[in-house]
């Protein structure tokens, strides 16, 4: 397996309780390398962007308004089969369905506070570098 790119964000449900550090442990411990992390504060523009896809939804402005509500680490990590390899170690969506350990189980407080985004394709993986950092801004 070719080494590989995926979009992560720790969200504001994680950086308000001051966990960035424990969840980059799981990811360093996971053979995942943080090749770029920047710390911002979301518009909800770029937030309805990044999740235009749940447009239809029912919670998508509850989203939006979450993902708004506090800073989040917007990263790129990097390794063999980066993309399910972190999808593995977040976890399930909803932290009550996630397995032990993940990091969902470990940190989320709910569906939608659930602490981590992760891209779930290797397709969704490129747009979503994209959309937040310019290829100079990755150092592996
Ligand atoms: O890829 P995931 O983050 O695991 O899940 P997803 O792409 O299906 O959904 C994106 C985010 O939307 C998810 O991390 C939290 C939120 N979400 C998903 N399903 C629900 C939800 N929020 C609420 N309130 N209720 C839901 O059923």
């Amino acid at each position: 397996m070719a080494v590989e790119r995926t979009l992560s964000i720790i969200k504001p449900d994680a950086t308000r309780r001051n966990l960035t550090g424990k969840i980059n442990a799981v990811f360093e411990d996971n053979g995942l390398r943080i090749v770029a992390q920047k710390r911002a504060q979301l518009s909800p523009a770029q937030a309805g962007a990044f999740y235009a896809v749940h447009m239809e939804r029912p919670f998508y402005g509850d989203l939006v308004s979450f993902m708004t509500s506090g800073p989040v680490v917007i990263q790129v990590l990097e390794g063999e089969n980066a993309v399910a390899k972190n999808r593995e170690v977040m976890g399930a969506t909803d932290p009550k369905k996630a397995d032990a350990g993940t990091i969902r189980a470990q940190f989320a407080e709910s569906i939608e506070a659930n602490s981590v985004h992760g891209s779930d394709s290797a397709e969704n993986a490129a747009n979503e570098i994209r959309f937040f950092f310019a290829e100079t801004e990755i150092l592996p």
